[in-house]
Formats: C-alpha cells, structure tokens, sequence
C-alpha cells in the first residue's frame, strides 16, 4: 500500500512539475501473478535492475498474500472473481527475493513461495 501511494505521489509530483519529470519516470513493467493453493504462477520472475514492475495479482481460490521479503511489498490478493491486487515496486536492488504467501490459506501455506530475481 505503501509503495502504491509513493506510485500516486510520484504521479502526482510528475503531472505538477510538467512533461520532463514524466520523460525520466520508468514505464512500469507489468506482471501478473496468479495464486492458488498452495502455489504462485509464475512461481520464477526476472527482470533487469532498474525495472518498475507493476504487479497484477489475482487469486484462483481463496485470499491469499502478497509478501516480498527484504522490501515493503505485503498485500492481500482477494479471493477468486473478486477483482486483481495492484502494487508497484521499483527494483532497484539486485539479487533474489523470496515471495511468500502472507495470509494463512491451507495446510500448504508456508509452502507457498516464488522468487523474484533482479539482475
Ligand atoms: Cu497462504
């Protein structure tokens, strides 16, 4: 949520001050997650340092959580047909950050992990 605000202020920041603070901004990169017991897909993502990933997450059952580890990205994905998660995260720090499911979900729920590799 956190990060999410920072997006809007950013936005807000860029429509004030005009069209060249909105030339540096990074065009985010989207990426959407799917979460279903007890799993993430894709459960690998990679992408370049630098790179301003806007997450679309989505649930195929239950609520799920949203948690990357190492950064202030923790959201909850509502449950199947009830709309997407939207964060934003700047990776800005290479190296591999675990995702895990931040909401107790089943037997499987501490299972539930990917990874984000920043390069
Ligand atoms: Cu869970």
């Amino acid at each position: 949520m956190v990060v999410l605000m920072r997006a809007c202020v950013a936005l807000l920041l860029a429509v004030v001050l005009g069209a060249p603070a909105m030339a540096t901004q990074a065009t985010p990169k989207v990426i959407r997650v799917s979460a279903e017991r007890f799993a993430f897909t894709p459960s690998e993502i990679t992408v370049e340092r630098g790179t301003v990933i806007e997450f679309h997450l989505t649930s195929e059952d239950t609520d799920h959580g949203f948690r990357i580890l190492g950064t202030d990205v923790d959201v909850q994905i509502p449950k199947r047909r009830r709309g997407e998660t939207v964060v934003t995260y700047a990776a800005d720090t290479a190296g591999r950050f675990v995702i895990e499911c931040s909401r107790p979900c089943g037997a499987g729920h501490t299972a539930m992990r990917a990874m984000l590799i920043v390069k």
